[in-house]
C-alpha cells in the first residue's frame, strides 16, 4: 500500500501543515523526515490554533502515528517543551516513534548558528538560529551525535569531549565568545536520554513493515522545494532537503514505495530569509498580501517577503519533485483585486527564460514578466465546492494548474479544516 510524500513547491510556509491535518483522517502514520524545530506549521482545529515546530502535524489526528524520522534533528528541549505543550491541552502524543538515528542539535550548533550569522553581516541566510546547518554539518562531517547515543553515558562523553575541542576552539578565538562546558551539557543531555526512551524506535523498520501490512504512510516535508540544499537557491537555503528525493534517505523508505507526491502551492509567493525572489513586493502591494495572508513567521515572528505567483518555480518544483498533484492554498487572500499579476517566465539580462536560469548569478538578475488575470471582488471563504467560485477565481486556479505542470486537486480558501475544495 501507498507512501505518499507532501511537499513545499515554493520557499515554505505554502500551508502544508493544513494540508497534513487534512489527510489525517484517512492515514496511519504521518512522517516528519528532515528538518527540525525551525519549521514551523500552523493547524487550525475549530476556534483551536496549533503552532507545531518539530512535532509532525499528523499528531493532531487521534488515529495517526507520528514518527520523527533519521532525517530529522532534534532539539531535546524543543521536544519536551513541545509535547508538554500539547498534553496541557488535551492531546495524546504517546504514540510518537522517534528514529534512534536522527541526530541532536545541541548547544554548541545554537551558539556557532547565531553568532556565525551575526559574523556574516549583510550576506548572512538568515536562518532561524535553532542550530540546524550546523547540526547537519556535523552529521556529513561525521561528528554528530544521535539519539542513540544518549543510551551510552561513555560514548556520549566521548562525542562531546571531542566536539567540544573543536567548537570552543572556534567559539573562543574565532567569534570571541565563552566556551562551553562538557559536563553541563553532559548532566542535561544524559537527563533527557531516560524521558526520550519510550518513544524511540527503529522507525524506518516501523514504517516498511506498516507498508507490507496494507498501511498508509505519509511523508511530511517542511520548508520547500526552493530551500532544499541541492535544488534549492543555494546558499540561501537549509541544510536538509525538503524535495521528495530527502523522504526516501529521510525515512528510509524506498522511492518505489512511493504512490503519490503532493505538491503544496500557495496562490502567491512568500520567503522568509534572504535570497533572490524575483516576484518579490517591495511596496504598498508586498505589504497587503502580508497582512491579507498574515504572513509573519511562525517560528521566529519574522514578516515574511511576498510577491506574485511564480510559474516557472511552480514548473520546477514539479519536475524536481515528480509531483503528481498540487493543492493550491490561500486562494482567498487574493479576493479584492482587480487584476492579479502572475509571472510566467523571466527576463534576464534582456532575454527571455520560460524556466529557472542554470545559475544563481542569472536567477539574482532575474525580472519577472508577468500576465494580468482577471480578480474577483467576492469573499470566498464559504464556499465549499469549486462551482461556488466566482469564474474568475475558477479562471485563475485553471490558468495556474495549465502553467503549473501538474492537476490541482485541492484549493484552499481559508485557514480552517473544513475550509478546503477537493477537485478530484
Ligand atoms: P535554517 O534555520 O538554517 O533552516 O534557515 C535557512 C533558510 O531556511 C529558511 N527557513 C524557512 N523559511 C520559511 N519558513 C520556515 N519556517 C518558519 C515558518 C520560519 C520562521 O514556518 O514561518 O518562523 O521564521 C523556515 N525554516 C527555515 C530560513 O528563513 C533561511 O532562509
Ligand atoms: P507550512 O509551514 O507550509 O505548514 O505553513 P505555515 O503554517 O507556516 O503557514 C501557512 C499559514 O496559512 C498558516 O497560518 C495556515 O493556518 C494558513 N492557511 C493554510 N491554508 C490556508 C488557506 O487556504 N487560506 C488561508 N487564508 N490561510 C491558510
Ligand atoms: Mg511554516
Amino acid at each position: 500500500m501507498p507512501a505518499i510524500t507532501l511537499v513545499g513547491a515554493q520557499w515554505g510556509d505554502e500551508g502544508k501543515g493544513k494540508a497534513t491535518d487534512l489527510v489525517g483522517d484517512r492515514v496511519d502514520y504521518v512522517v516528519r523526515y528532515q528538518g527540525g524545530n525551525n519549521a514551523g506549521h500552523t493547524v487550525v482545529i475549530g476556534d483551536q490554533k496549533y503552532a507545531l515546530h518539530l512535532l509532525p502535524s499528523g499528531i493532531l489526528s487521534p488515529g495517526v502515528v507520528p514518527v520523527i524520522a533519521n532525517g530529522v534533528v532534534i532539539d531535546p528541549a524543543v521536544l519536551f517543551e513541545e509535547l508538554d505543550g500539547l498534553i496541557a491541552r488535551g492531546v495524546d502524543v504517546s504514540r510518537l516513534l522517534i528514529s534512534a538515528n536522527a541526530h541532536l542539535i545541541m548547544p554548541y550548533h545554537r551558539a556557532l548558528d547565531k553568532v556565525s550569522e551575526r559574523f556574516l553581516g549583510k550576506g548572512r541566510i538568515g536562518t532561524t538560529g535553532r542550530g540546524i546547518g550546523p547540526t547537519y554539518a556535523d552529521k556529513t562531517s561525521r561528528a554528530g551525535v544521535r539519539v542513540q547515543d544518549m543510551f551510552d553515558a561513555k560514548i556520549l562523553r566521548k562525542k562531546l569531549e571531542l566536539a567540544l575541542n573543536d567548537k570552543n576552539q572556534i567559539l573562543t578565538k574565532v567569534y570571541n565568545r565563552r566556551g562551553l562546558d562538557v559536563e553541563r551539557i553532559l548532566d542535561e543531555y544524559l537527563g533527557y536520554a531516560e524521558k526520550i526512551r519510550p518513544y524511540v524506535a527503529d522507525t524506518a523498520l516501523v514504517l516498511n513493515r506498516a507498508l507490507d501490512e496494507g498501511k498508509t504512510v505519509f511523508l511530511e516535508g517542511s520548508q520547500g522545494t526552493l530551500l532544499d540544499i541541492d535544488h534549492g537557491t543555494y546558499p540561501f537555503v537549509t541544510s536538509s532537503s525538503p524535495t521528495a528525493g530527502g523522504a526516501c534517505a529521510g525515512s528510509g523508505i524506498g522511492p518505489t514505495r512511493i504512490t503519490k507526491v503532493i505538491g503544496i502551492l500557495k496562490s502567491y509567493t512568500t520567503r522568509v530569509g534572504s535570497g533572490p525572489f524575483p516576484t518579490e513586493l517591495e511596496d504598498e502591494w508586498g505589504e497587503w498580501l502580508r497582512t491579507q495572508g498574515h504572513e509573519y513567521g511562525v517560528t521566529t515572528g519574522r514578516n515574511r517577503r511576498c510577491g506574485w505567483f511564480d510559474a516557472p518555480i511552480a514548473r520546477y518544483a514539479a519536475r524536481i519533485n515528480g509531483i503528481t498533484d498540487f493543492f493550491l492554498t490561500k486562494l482567498d487572500v487574493l479576493s479584492g483585486l482587480e487584476r492579479i499579476p502572475v509571472c510566467v517566465a523571466y527576463d534576464i539580462d534582456g532575454v527571455r527564460h520560460d524556466e529557472l536560469p542554470m545559475t544563481q548569478t542569472e536567477f539574482h538578475h532575474a525580472k519577472p514578466v508577468y500576465e494580468y488575470l482577471d480578480g474577483w471582488d467576492e469573499d470566498i471563504t464559504g464556499a465549499r465546492s469549486f462551482d461556488e467560485l466566482p469564474k474568475n477565481a475558477q479562471a485563475y486556479v485553471r490558468a495556474l494548474e495549465e502553467m503549473s505542470g501538474a492537476p490541482i486537486s485541492a484549493i484552499g480558501v481559508g485557514p480552517g479544516r473544513d475550509q478546503t475544495l477537493e477537485l478530484r
